[in-house]
This record gives structure tokens, sequence and C-alpha cells, in this order.
């Protein structure tokens, strides 16, 4: 027995040398006993072949590419041997129109974009970037270095760059703490958490892109690289910034700003962006482990629409399979699976199923025959299948690095959708494994034909999972968008889906983080995120639930969901007052439908977070830098969610600029903090002067009502600002062929007349006619208002100094006189 242990890990050993991602025949370095640090030393010679720029030192090699005017990446080979380039989360390196030149001085060479200069300096091939007025933005404080490990058969590598007394860092994710990431060390390796706590890392996704912001420019790091990976953000030494990895290559992305939208925005040009999601999944969502059988689905159900509160998705969560077996039905709890979504549709529900990795071992189980049959699971490196427990019992896994398992896989949702089935929920895709945590080092991954251990593709496994379920849903639905969720991620996964924040749970505490996940997650390339409302584990009272829905309807996803132990957890089962307000927040999540609608759509076109930290509106305010807790939605609109029991009023910092109340069109003037009174029935929000808010009437569910016009909200302010209104079919890829119109609103004003200016491009024509007009905070009572040169007789002016009116959808030009 210990004999065939000890040649199992022989063989682990040999496999894993002959094959690891090192190209590893062609590698002297296999002669060199472990861990031996190197250091880049001296450039000794820079070579231009065609986009890309060469220094070399011996036998490592620097590549130096100007990707576009504002990225540039940096590659180590310590051995003179690049990697392929296959990335995951880069599937294509655009080349922007990047002209560049190479310029050579005594000190240094300089790889010069229009936007960026990197200089790799003679002397000890310190690199450094700065812009063009010779700032200095990120310099290496040692030269890139490396550990041989011959037991991998690859390096550990290492990158350690200078820290300002006053940098901070934002971005990498979803991880448990602080805003600012200053003074952290973090660690990227997908886990699952449940019941996670604050500083806990890692968590579920690994995404290896950080924003760093001093003396008001911010530039990004994104270290493409799927390994074990840390980061030290001044945590070991206050003056030093370092990311590393234990294994891959050291090669990252410099980013440059000068703004951190800048940053983001170019992040999501290497990563791209997240498709336009159904019209419906901007609703709300609700979920539970488990809700079953069928009639208590339809308890939930009737309940939303008899309490009449707004819900679009209803969550189906492992027991709705029989024994866990994924693509399979309880028949004893769902008799009729296609009958009940069909008619849960009829009420304007959509059903979302889950799915797991794990599948059964089980020669009766056709999922389990086919992928036995045809070798779609992973296997440890003695060639033995990888088998671990997971919910259905003994399971192997699929491994959706394997181009062709991904269409297997996309393939098996064919029956899931003919049912009906409008979405897919990828969850344990860690991958999670009840007891070892995960899958052990040596499985074999077949990574898109660059073949490694599972060192190398853990961090990736969950994204090539839901990649293989929307690429297959996308396929089936034809035109149709589906929609996804998943858990674990990495760089590149809102190309394929929304994401929430994991196990979290039901404590003030959690709201904080929670708030404070969901920037963090916005800014690092993740759009569409949100928490289990109400917290997934224990017991929210109805305080805690009502300021979570307050918060969750600024969330871009907003989903409900609490473990199988808790109580009822609808938004009604806390009784009044909570019933009445987390009603009219979720009517007011669903006017603002066009809103969010608008964003999602500059998020995908433009690259733009739907969440913006604090710091986002202002990077030169250093006290923002650790304001945490308020956020906008989109640019238009500031939400300072409640996130202390009892809380009557708090404090809001409004940014330069003018603001108004939401709830009383109040105006008050930014730079500053302010007083808000809290009430159990509202939180804090604000509406930047000058933005025009598209609303929708209220609808228990998104296409309940044909939309008969459009209400614009329009604040006036005395400056000039733009807005924008998306509008499209709102479920198919029409737009991906121009069919959407994109408007344009210009609203400026002064003490006696505002003019609001329209333009559109695009194709589609919406099917309503006109546009109500809500003006809000005018200076003065208007007399008289012209359209499109028509003098407009039918307008009020209430009480509250709103003066409403209808006009064309297609107006090009209003003005309001005093
Ligand atoms: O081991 O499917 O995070 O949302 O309800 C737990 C049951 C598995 C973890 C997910 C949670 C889900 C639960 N799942």
């Amino acid at each position: 027995m210990e004999d065939k242990i000890l040649n199992t890990e022989l063989l682990i050993n040999k496999l894993l040398e002959e094959e690891e991602e090192f190209h590893h025949v062609n590698n002297p370095a296999a002669d060199i006993k472990p861990v031996i640090k190197k250091y880049l030393g001296v450039p000794n010679h820079a070579e231009q072949l065609g986009n890309k720029i060469y220094f070399t030192d011996g036998d490592a090699k620097v590549e130096v590419v100007v990707v576009t005017d504002e990225i540039i990446r940096v590659r180590l080979a310590p051995h003179g041997v690049f990697l392929d380039e296959f990335s995951y989360a880069v599937p294509k390196l655009v080349h922007k129109d990047a002209a560049f030149i190479l310029l050579e001085n005594e000190s240094e060479y300089i790889v010069s974009s229009r936007v960026v200069n990197c200089h790799i300096r003679k002397k000890d091939f310190f690199i450094s970037f700065s812009d063009k007025k010779n700032h200095i933005t990120s310099a290496d404080a040692v030269p890139m270095h490396w550990e041989e490990n011959v037991k991998f058969g690859g390096y550990y590598v290492f990158c350690t760059k200078t820290c300002a007394t006053e940098e901070s860092f934002f971005g990498l994710g979803d991880k448990p703490t602080e805003l600012n990431l200053r003074g952290k060390r973090l660690k990227n390796w997908n886990t699952d958490a449940y019941s996670f706590a604050w500083n806990q890392d890692p968590l579920y996704r690994s995404i290896p892109f950080y924003i760093s912001l001093n003396d008001n420019i911010a530039h990004g790091i994104f270290f493409d690289n799927t390994f074990k990976a840390q980061f030290d953000f001044g945590a070991e030494d206050k003056t030093k910034t370092s990311f590393w990895a234990d294994g891959g290559e050291l090669q990252y992305y410099y980013i440059h700003g000068p703004h951190m939208m800048d940053v983001v925005k170019s992040y999501h040009i290497l990563t791209g962006t997240h498709p336009m999601p159904p019209l419906w999944a901007l609703g709300y969502h609700q979920c539970r482990w488990s809700y079953y059988p069928e009639a208590k689905v339809r308890k939930i159900t009737t309940g939303f629409r008899e309490n009449k509160i707004p819900c679009d998705g209803i969550y189906l969560d492992i027991d709705y399979m029989d024994g866990y077996r994924c693509f399979t039905w309880n028949r004893k709890y769902f008799p009729d699976p296609k009958k009940m979504i069909s008619e849960l549709a009829a009420e304007g529900f959509k059903t979302v199923v889950i799915i797991d990795p794990g599948i059964r071992v089980d020669d009766n189980y056709s999922v389990f025959k086919e992928g036995k049959a045809n070798r779609y699971f992973c296997r440890r490196s003695d060639d033995y299948f990888m088998e671990g427990h997971v919910w259905p019992g003994r399971c192997q896994f699929p491994d959706f690095t394997n181009p062709e398992v991904r269409t297997w896989w996309g393939g098996l949702f064919d029956e899931l959708v003919e049912m009906g089935v409008a979405g897919v929920w990828n969850d344990m895709n860690e991958p999670a494994v009840f007891g070892a945590g995960t899958f052990p080092d040596d499985v074999r991954h077949q990574y898109d034909g660059f073949r490694g251990s599972h060192r190398k593709a853990h961090n990736v496994y969950g994204m090539q999972m839901v990649r293989a379920t929307y690429e297959g849903l996308r396929t089936i639905m034809k035109n149709k968008r589906p929609f996804t969720i998943t858990r674990a991620g990495y760089s590149g996964v809102q190309r394929y889906s929304s994401v929430w924040t994991g196990d979290n749970v039901a404590s003030w505490e959690h709201l904080q983080l929670g708030n404070i996940q969901c920037q963090r997650l916005s800014v690092s390339g993740i759009p569409f995120c949100g928490t289990d409302i109400g917290g997934f584990s224990g017991e929210p009272d109805g305080e805690l639930f009502t300021r979570w829905i307050q918060m969750g309807t600024f969330s871009p996803f907003m989903r409900a969901h609490s473990a199988g132990d808790t109580k009822e957890r609808e938004p009604w089962s806390f009784g009044e007052p909570y019933t009445a307000i987390n009603r009219k927040f979720i009517e007011l999540r669903y006017r603002l439908i066009p809103y969010l609608y608008s964003t999602f759509w500059e998020h995908h076109r433009y690259g733009f977070p739907i969440l913006r930290p604090i710091v986002m509106q202002e990077q030169d305010v250093l006290l923002n830098h650790f304001r945490q807790d308020e956020f906008t939605y989109g640019d238009k609109i500031l939400i300072c969610p409640v996130m202390q029991p009892g809380q009557t009023s708090r404090k809001v910092y409004l940014p330069k600029g003018k603001w108004y109340n939401f709830w009383t069109n109040e105006m008050a003037d930014g730079g500053q903090e302010t007083m808000v009174a809290t009430p159990l029935e509202t939180i804090p929000i604000f509406i930047k002067a000058g933005s025009v808010i598209p609303e929708y009437p209220v609808m228990q569910y998104i296409g309940e009502k044909e939309i008969e016009e459009v209400k614009l909200n329009i604040y006036y302010s005395d400056y000039e600002v733009n807005s924008f209104l998306f509008e499209d079919y709102g479920e198919t890829f029409a737009y991906e062929q121009d069919i959407y119109l994109e408007k344009k609103f210009v609203v400026n004003g002064d003490n006696k007349k505002l003019t609001i200016q329209q333009s559109m491009e695009g194709l589609y024509t919406p099917r309503y006619e006109g546009y109500h007009f809500n003006l809000l905070g005018l200076p003065f009572k208007p007399g008289k208002i012209v359209a499109d040169g028509k003098e407009i007789t039918s307008f009020t002016t209430g009480k509250d100094k709103v003066t409403e009116f209808k006009f064309s959808k297609n107006f090009k030009h209003i003005e309001i006189y005093k």
C-alpha cells in the first residue's frame, strides 16, 4: 500500500515536470535546485520586433508592448522563453492604433506612447512609468524577480514597486475589508467561504486588478496570472507595493488614468464588458434554499401578487433536482415542471434554476454516463478521475477549461430552456469540495490546449463553468438574452455573468460589508453584482431586512436569499411597517428601471461601472479615499445607505456641485457634509442638479403593462449637464446590430429660463408616444413653455412647485420661461 502511494507521488511529480506550463523541456532551469531567488540585473540589449520591444540580461528577457495609448504590458521570461499568448481574461489583445517610439539616453531606454512613457533603467533594470509631464506614477522598488522551483517546473514570480505616503488602492474584486486597500495583504485563490467575516481572505473570486491613486493621478495594474497570487499594499513595508504568484508568468498591464474612471474603462478594453442583460433581470429577484415543493413556490409567487410587491425572478435551489443530480427534476416535488414554469411565466415570473459542477458518479445517470464515455471529467496526474464529495454524494467534475466540454455542458441546458427556464445560477464553482475544500493541485486541465495543473486552472474554473453555461444558453435561446449568475470568477467573468457576494450573514456588519463589496466589485470590472439581501445565514429582524432592501434597491443586481434553516424571508414576512416600506422601495427600483438600464448601457458600451464609490466623484479630495459607505448609482443618484440599527439621522457628504434631496426636492450645496434625517421609511438619496431621470410607471413585473409614456424628472441646474436614456427591445441581441436608441439630454438654466435639448442615435423606435415632463427645483414659476417652436399651454405648477406637462418623445428643444 505504502509503495503504491509513493509511486503515485513519483508519478505525479514526473508528470508535472513533463508537461508544466513552462515548456519545461526547453528549460535549462530544470537542473537548478529549488528556491533560488533571482533578480533582473542589467538590460544589455534592446530590440524592436514589430510592436514588441525586448530587453535582455543574459538568459532573461523582458518584453514591453504598447497596447493602447494608455496601456502598456510588461512580461518577464527568466530563461528567455515567453509563454504562449493565451489568457482567459483578455480574449484578444486589441491594439488600438497604439503608436510608440523607442528612445535611449545615457541612463535609460524609454518606450513612449502618446500618453505614457515606460522607462527601463540601464544600471539596474528598474522599470517605471510616467506621464507626458514627466510625473512618475509607478516605479519598481527592486527589479522584477523570481524563484526557480524544480518541483513544479516553474517559477514563483514577483514584482515590487514603491508605495507613496498617501497612495490609496482600490479594486481586487470581493475582498471583505475596507474599500481603500492601503496597508493590506491579500490573496487570490477562489474559496467557498460560508459565513465569511470581515478581513477573511480569500473569498470566492480572483480579480488581480487594482487601481492606485496618488496625488490625484490614478493608474491600474492588471496582473493577469491565474495562479495563487498575493498583493501587498504597504503592509509588510509601508514604502512598497508588491504582487506575486506561485507560478505562471510575470505579466502585468500598466493602465494609465489620470482619472480612476479612465483606468476602469481601459481595464474593460482588455477584459470586455457585461452584455446587456434581459430587462427583467434588473427587477427584483426572490430566492431561498429552497422553495419546494411546487405548492410552496406558488405560495411565494402568489404572495408577491397579493401583496402587490413587484417581482420578476423566482429561484429554485438544489432541492428541485433528483438527488442533486444536475439537469434532473425531483418529480415528487415538481411533477410537471414545464407546466409550472409556464404558469409562473403567465404571472410574470421568470424561473432561475441552480446548477453545480459536481456530477454524481452513477452509471444510471445520463450526464455522468456521457461525461465518462467522453472523458470530460477532470483527472489526477496518475490519470485516475478526480473525485470529491459534494451535495449529490461521490462526484466527478467536468473540465470546463476544455472547449469540447464547454460545448457539451452548454448543450445540456436544452431541456431546461425548453421547459421555460430563463436563467441559470452557477454555484460551488470555486470549485468547492466537501472536506478537502477544493481539488488537489495535481489535477490536470486541458486549459484550451495550454495544458496545466489545477494550480493554474483553479482560479478560472468557475469562470469557465459559467462561460459554458452562458454560451450554451445563448445558442439554445437563439436571439434571446440569457441570464446567468455565478459565485466564483476571474477577471473577464463579466462577459458571461452577474455575481452575488456569496454566503453572507444577517448582521448589520454584513450590511456594511456588502455595501463595500459591491462598490469594490464595480470598480474591479464586475458591474452586475449584489448581496444576499437580508443575509444568507442567521435571522435579520424587520429593521435590518428593510435597511437591506433599501440598499439593495440600488445594487445593480437585487435578490433576497436565505439559507434553509432560517425563518420565512419574503418582503412581507416581517409585518407592518416593514412590508409597506419594502414595497415602496421595490417599487422605486421598478420606477428607476429605465435609468438603471441606461446606466447598464453606459457600462456595456463605454466601460463605466454602475456603482461608483464616492472617491470616483472627487478623487482629488483625500478624505474621499476613505469614505466608503456612500456611492453613486450611475453618475446622477447619490446613495447613502443606513447601516446602523435605530439610526434616525446621519451625516452625508455631498460632492461639489448642487444636489437635490430626492424625498423633499430641496437643493443643497455640495463640497460639504450635511445632516439628513433617516427615519425607517427613507435613506438619503440625492440627485445631481441638471439630471434627467427617466421613470417608468410602477409595474408588478417587467412587461406587465405597455409603457404609455415615460416620465422625465428634470432637476433644474444653472450649469450644463448631460443625461442619457437607452431604449431597445430589452430581450434580444438586436442592439448588436444597432437596433437601439441612445438619447442624450442637455439641461441648462438661469434664473429666467430653463432649456432642455434632446438628440438621438440608433435605429430603434419605442412604442410609446410621449414624455411626461416633471420639472423640479425651478427658481421661478414658469409663465411660458415653448417646445420645438410651439407654445405649450397646458402645463401646471403644483403647490410642491413641480411643473408638469406632456410633449412628444421626439422633441428637440424645449424652453421654459419665467
Ligand atoms: O453548500 O445550494 O452560496 O447561495 O443556497 C451550499 C445551496 C451550497 C451555497 C450558495 C447558496 C446556496 C447553497 N449553496
